[in-house]
């Protein structure tokens, strides 16, 4: 049976309070997604991993309303047990756009508790791993209330869904491992509409990605994702950019399925600086690397030539770089992160990460 993921039947009257935990993972994408059109459409596919230490922790707990007449949305957001008028103003700006998808959104009152495991100003998004936990929450009591999703795929497709209306990104992170989004016609099942495990085409080798994410800077970014997608709107080089982003995508999945590091490396690390060439030649420009983003990039290339250590960078819409590797080149790239990238980084930050499993549900 087909079932439709993307609208519900307003069937059931609310039932008694409910409480809900996830935890998801940030991930890091290898071809970026960059530039959208419509309501979350994707301009071109893109591929992540999925990372295993850097997610977000979320609770929801949901009880009838109790106030007539008041606002559409009632909703209350702790980020770290405060209180975030900010994040509250994202998320009811989110539910306001789902509840044709969701009517329940209205029916109830939502606290919500959210807390990362990595510092806010570590300059990983927490979007990816915000907005996925919170989507799961939601797919979860939407199963309780009309016993649908039932089958896992139905209920992750879903989340994804509704993740991918959250932001774009986060509906790359209810999968763990690797992960499609966006319609590619190589790719059987991709869709603009949700994301799509790929794991099981991939290498062994590449199974366990290593991502050391190299903190050049812990201050905020200075475009937003909203404002940088908006620029690829009257970007002169937009629609190569698509078509480049989806043979890139091609050539990656080959190299991936067949363990080749040196093709994987070469794509991943145009990708990245085809990004960051992208936001350097938008009107308005922006230049989110630093020095000391440019001075790893340099070391990272010169190591993989002198050593033939498979390593490789790429990086997200900031100066901060990640650091690539198999398991097998671990303790070499240790030892190299150790003696030269470290000094590069914001008081020797660095996050030692990798690919992770996915989302998992805290039983309460
Ligand atoms: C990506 N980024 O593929 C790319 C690469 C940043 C650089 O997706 O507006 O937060 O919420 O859909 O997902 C960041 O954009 O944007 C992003 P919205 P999102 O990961």
């Amino acid at each position: 049976m087909n079932v439709n993921i993307t609208s519900l039947p307003y069937s059931k009257k609310a039932p008694v309070p409910m409480i809900t935990r996830w935890k998801s993972p940030s991930n890091i994408a290898l071809v970026k997604y960059w530039g959208k059109r419509d309501h979350q459409i994707p301009q071109n596919s893109s591929l992540s991993f999925s990372l295993n230490t850097s997610f977000t922790d979320t609770q929801v707990s949901v009880r009838p309303k109790t106030e007539k007449g008041g606002d559409l949305i009632a909703l209350k957001l702790y980020l770290d047990e405060v209180r975030n008028p900010k994040f509250e103003d994202k998320i009811v700006t989110w539910f306001k756009q789902l509840i044709t998808d969701a009517p329940y959104l209205s029916q109830f009152e939502w606290e919500i508790k959210t807390s990362n495991t990595f510092p806010h100003s570590s300059g990983i998004a927490s979007s990816a791993s915000g907005m996925s936990a919170l989507a799961l929450c939601l797919t979860d009591i939407e199963y309780k209330v009309y016993g649908k999703w039932d089958k896992t795929e139905d209920f992750y497709r879903r989340a994804s869904y509704l993740a991918r209306l959250g932001s774009g990104s986060a509906c790359r992170s209810v999968y763990g491992g690797y992960t499609v989004w966006g319609k590619h016609d190589a790719i059987a099942g991709s869709s603009d509409l949700y994301a799509l495990s790929v794991s099981k085409y991939i290498h062994p080798d590449f199974a366990s990605m290593h991502d050391a994410i190299m903190i050049v800077s812990r201050s905020e970014k200075s475009v937003s994702s909203r404002a940088g997608h908006s620029l690829m709107n009257s970007h002169p080089f937009a629609s190569q950019r698509y078509l480049q982003a989806q043979q890139n995508m091609e050539n990656l999945l080959n190299f991936i399925q067949n363990g080749d590091f040196e093709g994987f490396a070469e794509i991943v690390e145009n990708e990245a600086l085809t990004l960051h060439s992208l936001m350097m030649s938008s009107v308005q420009s922006f230049i989110l690397l630093q020095p000391n983003s440019l001075e790893i990039i340099h070391r990272i290339r010169n190591y993989r030539k002198r050593t033939g250590v498979p390593v490789c960078f790429t990086i997200d819409a900031g100066p901060n770089i990640h650091v690539l590797y198999p398991e097998k080149a671990r303790e070499e790239v240790l030892s190299f992160i150790q003696n030269e990238l470290i000094e590069f980084c914001d008081q020797q930050y660095w996050i030692d990460d990798k690919t992770g499993t996915g989302p998992s549900k805290v039983i309460l």
